[in-house]
């Protein structure tokens, strides 16, 4: 649908920044209504989504990243670790309906954005520009990290992606949100007690929580001592045993502000990961929140 906001040059539909606020809007204001579902958002799966379809680029190649967004097709779609995620694709199909003109990798992106912004976190910096792709762009599995490897894991995925060590850690705190799923990952419960606000909570709680290995039939992960509700990954872990990244998680821990501001810059790299870009870097728009 052609609305008033939007430009129209020959014919062709321009969509403007106007036009990708209003679907920021539409995806907000689903958030709020569908506010049912797991711990009272689909926040954490829709910023999950994001985070998947952006980080399975490969820097040596240029394959991968967000542009095409291939998970709408097998086998991506059935890869492991996308267990779950058709939760937040059909969340957003009926926006993708209303609005045709905008791509579903660029669809994905600004969910991911408005998810984080709708959450109380940062405000995140975004441009369109992605295309979609067929199933012939997909992605080989195990781009993705696996949770129950450490430290030189971590570094060997996020490295392919072109990530250092502080924006490993940085990007890392997106655990604050959302929880584990036994029918998905096998893993179990929520990180810290507010799955639904961002905070740096991640980072407080690995530092200041005594952690033990969760003693369970399912696969192995940590539990804090105090109230056995809370849990770790073995790859969350790494990043207090590790001292290049502890230091980063120390930093984080102790100023919200410094980690958002971090935060905010590798969310902005993470989904910009592979996109072939007609606009400049200081083109990127943002979106006003909705409770702002
Ligand atoms: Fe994650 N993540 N993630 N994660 N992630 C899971 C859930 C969520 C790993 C494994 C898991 C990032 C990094 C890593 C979110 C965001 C981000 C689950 C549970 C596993 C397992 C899935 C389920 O059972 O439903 C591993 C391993 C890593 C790593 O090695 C670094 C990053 C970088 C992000 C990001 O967004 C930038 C979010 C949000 C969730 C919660 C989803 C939900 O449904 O709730």
């Amino acid at each position: 649908e052609l609305t008033a906001a939007s430009g129209k040059k020959g014919g062709i539909f321009t969509p403007t920044k106007e036009d990708y606020q209003k679907v920021y809007n539409e995806i907000a204001k689903t958030i709020e209504e569908k506010d049912d579902y797991d711990d009272g958002s689909y926040g954490p799966v829709i910023l999950r989504l994001a985070w998947h379809a952006s980080g399975t680029y490969d820097k040596g190649t240029g394959t991968g990243g967000s542009n095409g967004a291939t998970m709408r097709f097998a086998p991506e779609s059935s890869h492991a670790a996308n267990a779950g995620l058709v939760a937040a694709r059909d969340f957003l199909e009926p926006i993708k309906q209303n609005n045709p003109w905008i791509s579903y990798s660029d669809l994905w992106t600004l969910a991911g954005v408005c998810a984080v912004q709708e959450m109380q976190g940062p405000v995140v910096p975004w441009r369109p520009g992605r295309q979609d792709h067929d199933v012939s762009a997909s992605t080989p599995d195990g781009r993705l990290p696996d949770a129950s490897k450490e430290q030189s894991h971590l570094r060997t995925i996020f490295y392919r992606m072109g990530f250092d060590d502080r924006e490993i850690v940085a990007l890392s705190g997106a655990h604050a949100l959302g929880r584990c799923h036994t029918d998905r990952s096998g893993y179990d419960g929520p990180w810290t007690f507010s799955p639904t606000v961002v905070t740096n909570d991640y980072y407080r709680l690995l530092l200041e929580e005594k952690w033990n290995w969760k003693k369970w039939n399912g696969p192995k992960q940590f539990e804090d001592k105090n109230t056995k509700t809370l849990m770790m990954l073995p790859t969350d872990m790494a990043l207090v045993k590790d001292k290049a990244f502890r230091q980063h998680v120390e930093r984080y821990a102790k100023d919200n502000d410094v980690w958002f501001n971090e935060f905010r810059d590798a969310l902005v790299k993470l989904f910009e990961l592979g996109v072939p870009f007609t606009t400049k870097e200081d083109e990127r728009w943002t979106f006003t929140p909705t409770h702002a």
